[in-house]
Order: C-alpha cells, then structure tokens, then sequence
C-alpha cells in the first residue's frame, strides 16, 4: 500500500488523502513556463527585486514540521487537519503556502530572497478556487545594529519618493497598534522601521504590476489599501488589497517576521519583514482570465495569446453548455466535510467539472439523520460534453461516494 508522488514511494496510512488528480498537477511547473501568464508574472516580480536571490525550484513534499512547527502554527490549527491539506501520510503533505521554505532559506544564509511555488489546499469548487495555486514569497532581513537600520532609512527615504511621485493613493493604517502589536523582543523604532519599508517596499512592486492598469481610465489613480491581519508566524501583520474594475481584491499577506522564525534559522542579530502574494489572484485581475482553471488548459487558445515580458488582455474563447447533475444523500453518522464531497467529483470528473454547490440541507425529525443534496455543474474550458459523459462522470461519483464513504443515497 504505497503511493508514487514524483518518483518516490510513500507508505500509505490514515492520514493519506492526496488523489490522483492533485498528483497529475505536481510535475506542471507553470510558473517556469516563459509564455504561461504564471512564469510572466513571475519574471515581473523579479524583475522589480533585481539584487534579491530567486527561488522556484523547491519540492512541494514537505513535513508538517516545516510547513507549520517552523512557523508557530499552534497545534490545534485548523490548516494542520486533513480536511484542509493534502498529506501523503502522517510524515509528508503538499506545502499549504511558501512560507513552508522560510526557515529553510533564511538557514542557508540568503537574506534578500524571492521564492515562487505551486501550493495545494482542499477547498470549495468555483471559478476562483482551485486546489492547486502558485505564491510568490519575498523576504529581506536587515542587520540589527546602526549600519542596517541607516539602510532602512535610506531604502525609506527612496520609495517614498518615488511612490510620490507616481500615480497611486494608499490608504495606510498604524504600523503597530494594540491589536497588531510589536513582538516584545523588538525595539519599536526599529519595528516600525521595519514595517514602513515593507509598505513602500509592496506598495512600489502594485505599482510596477497594476499601474495604469487597474481601471478603464489609464489617468485614475491606483488605489491600494492595507489591512491589519493575523498570521502565526508575523507581527505586526497585514493584507493588502488593490482596487480593480470597481471592487477590492485581496492579494498578499505580509509582516515582520516572527523573531523565533529567525532563531530556528540560526539567523542572529537581524530583523525583517516577509510576504507571500497568490498569482493566479494577481494574474486574473491582470489579464482578465474569468476562471481559474484556465491556467491548468493544455489548449493552444489560451497558452498561445500570450507573449513574454507583456501583460494583455486575454480574450475569451466560446462557453460551453453547462450540465447539471444533483445528488442527494444521508450524510454518514460519522460525517462527510464538504471538501471531501469536492474532492472526489475533481478525482472523477477533472477539469470538467466548474462548480459545486450545496442547494439543499435537512434533518430528519424522527431519525435525526441529516440529507444533503448537492448540484454539480459538468462543463468542460475546451469542448462541449455530451449527456452521456457527464452522466457517466455523475454515476462514477454516486458510486464513490457509496464504496469510499459509505453514502446512502435517497
Ligand atoms: C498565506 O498563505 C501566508 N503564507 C502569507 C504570508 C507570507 C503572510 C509571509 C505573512 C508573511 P493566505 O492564506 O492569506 O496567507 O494566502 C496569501 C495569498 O494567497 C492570498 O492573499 C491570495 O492572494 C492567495 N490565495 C489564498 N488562497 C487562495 C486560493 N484558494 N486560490 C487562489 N489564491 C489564493
Ligand atoms: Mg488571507
């Protein structure tokens, strides 16, 4: 009972809950792709951080030690549980975010750093989620003593002006409040410092991405606004959202990191801050790209519009009919989390399926038992399917869900 994840052998266990679906996707690499809108991205970010080292290499197998230990996730998370994490076993899962190699690069001695990978969590079905995804994580570290923080000063001194400069208006909150606070090892001055430069630092790289961009009328101003935010393994902490075409949308998370995060690394007197944005999130918004599965399309409509170093329009090509199937079932005495619902309709439908929604729930007075009935909408990006595929697909699903979860369905 083992299962092959790019070329090594595991042993199976309780915890084991990859499919076969999120295997196929581990060895795409679409950010290194040139052409692919993904390795565009990419290229842009670095680009903007020219002194700062490149990473896009690492192994999406890690251990929970370096995915949630590393970075103080307490234990009882809820990203540490098999409803929300791809794990090979007990030992290995699919890195949940790219702050899975922060202690590992800061151990190596880089101290100015980019690193862009294909994360995986369990989710939802929609246009706008995909168990699969890419982050870019940058990080910068500062020497804790007068000559590191106359560079912050200076690197400050120089963002601010050119973001005055330039066409952008920012709503900012306090670097550090009560609800956002200092960590109590940190000096506040230097915190602050710390965290201003992380601010210009974001707020220089939108504009490089969005600007004149973010709206029809290239003269608006671009208009960015930050967020207090909660992370395990920052503080103070942030997410920034950009508004696009007439709505905010959140791409990043960030904050100066967490100082136990630097010892583990061995890094020693030094400061600084990290972030980790979502490409596709930044990506759709650019090019227009309505549903996050196109980014998987192996179908030269969508990988042949696009040119290195340019950022365009995308333009769509036709819609397929849609095909809805529901199914309802007792849900099992000892429950069926939704992302397992989803989970097996990918594994058994792949791309072709677009949507999953939950449209009726009920418990039964007498038996106490409770029906879900959900609606799956089977619509292929590249051709139209017949009913007969999507019945056969919706068919496959009703009898998983009775082998796999022992589903009664009504
Ligand atoms: C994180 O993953 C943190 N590791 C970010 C971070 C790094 C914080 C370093 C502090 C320091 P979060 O789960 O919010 O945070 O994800 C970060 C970004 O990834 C989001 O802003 C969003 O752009 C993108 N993202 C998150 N979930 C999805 C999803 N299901 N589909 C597409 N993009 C997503
Ligand atoms: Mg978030």
């Amino acid at each position: 009972m083992h299962v092959s994840v790019l070329g090594r052998e595991y042993p199976r266990d309780s915890q084991t809950n990859i499919t076969s679906a999120i295997i196929h996707k581990l060895d795409r690499r679409l950010h290194l792709q040139p052409s692919h809108p993904l390795g565009i991205l990419r290229n842009l970010i670095e680009s903007h951080y020219p002194t700062f080292s490149a990473f896009s290499d690492m192994s999406p197998v890690v251990t929970p030690a370096r995915n949630f230990d590393d970075l103080s996730f307490p234990l009882d998370h809820p990203g540490r549980s098999v409803t929300d994490s791809y794990y090979i076993n007990k030992d290995y899962l699919l890195r949940t975010h790219t702050s899975a190699h922060e202690v590992e690069t800061f151990s190596k001695g880089h101290r100015e750093w980019l690193l862009t990978a294909d994360v995986y969590r369990r989710d939802e079905i929609d246009a706008s989620h995909y168990p699969a995804f890419h982050q870019v994580e940058g990080a910068r570290l500062f020497h804790d003593n007068p000559n590191g923080i106359k560079e912050i000063e200076e690197d400050n001194a120089r963002l601010s002006a050119h973001l005055a400069s330039s066409n952008i208006i920012i709503e900012d909150i306090p670097h550090i409040s009560a609800s956002n606070p200092v960590q109590p090892s940190h000096d506040p001055v230097k915190a602050e410092l710390v965290a201003r430069n992380l601010k210009l630092s974001l707020n220089s790289l939108i504009l490089h991405l969005f600007g004149g961009r973010a709206s029809a009328n290239e003269e608006e101003p671009l208009k960015v606004r930050w967020i207090e935010a909660y992370f395990p393994f920052t503080s103070p902490s942030y997410e920034v959202e950009v508004f696009f075409h007439g709505k905010w949308l959140e791409i990043l998370g960030c904050g100066v990191v967490l100082q136990s995060t630097l010892d583990r690394a061995n890094v020693p007197n030094s400061i600084g801050w990290a972030f980790g944005l979502g490409l596709e999130r930044i990506a759709m918004i650019l090019y227009s790209i309505p549903d996050i599965r196109l980014f998987w399309s192996k179908d030269s409509r969508f990988l042949e519009q696009f040119i290195p170093g340019t950022i365009s329009t995308f333009k769509p090509f036709s819609k397929h009919p849609p095909c809805y199937k529901d199914v309802s079932f007792w849900v099992p005495s000892t429950g069926l989390h939704e992302n397992d619902f989803c989970d097996l309709v990918r594994d058994t439908a792949g791309d072709s399926v677009e949507d999953v929604k939950l449209i009726d729930s009920f418990t039964h007075p007498k038996t106490n038992r409770t029906s879900h009935c959900y609606r799956v909408n089977y619509r292929s990006m590249d051709r139209s399917l017949t009913n007969d595929e999507a019945n056969a697909f919706h068919e496959r699903v009703i009898s998983r869900l009775k082998e796999d979860f022992g589903v009664e369905i009504r």
